[in-house]
């Protein structure tokens, strides 16, 4: 397949980069890294990016703004997704070819043309492996969005799938002059306002005896602060994050534009993947998630959570 791959590269005169809808730093870091070392190998070739932004990861750079006519005859490779509802402009239907390139375990239903590896903690760690072996020349802009896509989706070299290769791939980025200091700049500072917010929840969570932490954020949340829902939902599950005492989190968010709430789960150790899946949701073992129809609902995920804490604690006995 990679050798199909740089075929249908070498092949077409334009190439459009696609990647998941509501970027996070791998998404955007494998398509720009990939764009970026396209540009140098075939200067004379059309190579764009396209999507929708996150505020968060913008210091990475903006997207182009592309006519539909630019995809005739074009190739559109899609990182960091293999399923077609989840994609960022769907104008990749436009494209003559459509090649995949992942690291989910989801099937892919966009197109035969696809490299898949789900050991791969990062796609910026397979499209760098990839690259490397075919002895493309990475520049040094282009090390830095690969960097920054590995360290974000391994958490910083700590979840599961890291392994011995992935800090090697790393490395050599570094060696190509990856600017870390720049991602990690950029990651781990923010506005005083919103620590300022982050500090607020950080006030607001509850414990359970068993030592579930929660937070239930409703319409007065959004009342006081200007902020959107994926701010709090995704953003502020971290605030209960690395408490000794709390081996369970979970941030339970209204979603008042689909009357539900959305509920995000954090484990330390223990898997929680099957409480999730009980209600509907889904996700990785110490990170998942469910949509909830009521508060009772919520009640019920909080004392599962709670039965489970229970169990493991007799077991260890
Ligand atoms: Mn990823």
């Amino acid at each position: 397949m990679i050798e199909k791959l740089f075929q249908m590269i070498e092949s077409h005169d334009t190439i459009i980069l696609h990647r998941h809808s509501r970027p996070d730093l791998d998404a955007l870091g494998s398509q720009r890294g990939l764009a970026l070392v396209l540009k140098t190998a075939y200067p004379k070739k059309k190579i764009f990016m396209v999507g929708d932004m996150s505020s968060r990861y913008a210091f990475l750079g903006q997207m182009d703004e592309i006519e539909d006519a630019a995809y005739a005859g074009a190739l559109a490779i899609i990182t960091d997704v293999a399923v077609s509802n989840m994609v960022s402009d769907d104008r990749y239907r436009l494209a003559k070819d459509v090649f995949v390139i992942d690291h989910h375990k989801n099937a892919c239903d966009i197109t035969e043309n696809v490299i898949a590896d789900p050991t791969k903690i990062a796609v910026c760690e397979l499209i760098t492996e990839i690259l490397l072996a075919r002895n493309l020349m990475i520049p040094k802009d282009a090390a830095t969005a690969l960097f920054g896509g590995i360290v974000t989706d391994s958490g910083r070299f700590q979840y599961g799938e890291t392994t011995g290769d992935t800090l090697f791939t790393a490395g050599k980025l570094l060696n190509l002059g990856a600017d870390k200091e720049f991602i990690y700049r950029n990651l781990y500072t923010e506005s005083l306002k919103d620590r300022q917010i982050k500090n607020w929840f950080g006030t607001q969570f509850q414990t359970t005896a068993e030592g579930v932490g929660y937070l239930k954020n409703k319409e007065d949340v959004f009342e006081r602060f200007n902020i959107d829902f994926f701010t709090v939902s995704r953003g502020m599950v971290s605030v209960m994050a690395g408490i000794t005492e709390i081996p369970i989190w979970c941030n339970f968010t209204l979603d008042i534009a689909n009357h539900a709430i959305v509920g995000e789960f954090r484990s330390r150790e223990l898997s929680i993947v099957s409480i999730a899946k009980k209600y509907g949701g889904g996700g990785h073992d110490l990170a998942c998630g469910a949509t909830l129809a009521s508060w009772e609902e919520v009640d019920q995920v909080i004392e599962d959570f709670n039965e489970l804490l229970r169990k493991s604690k007799k077991e260890s006995i």
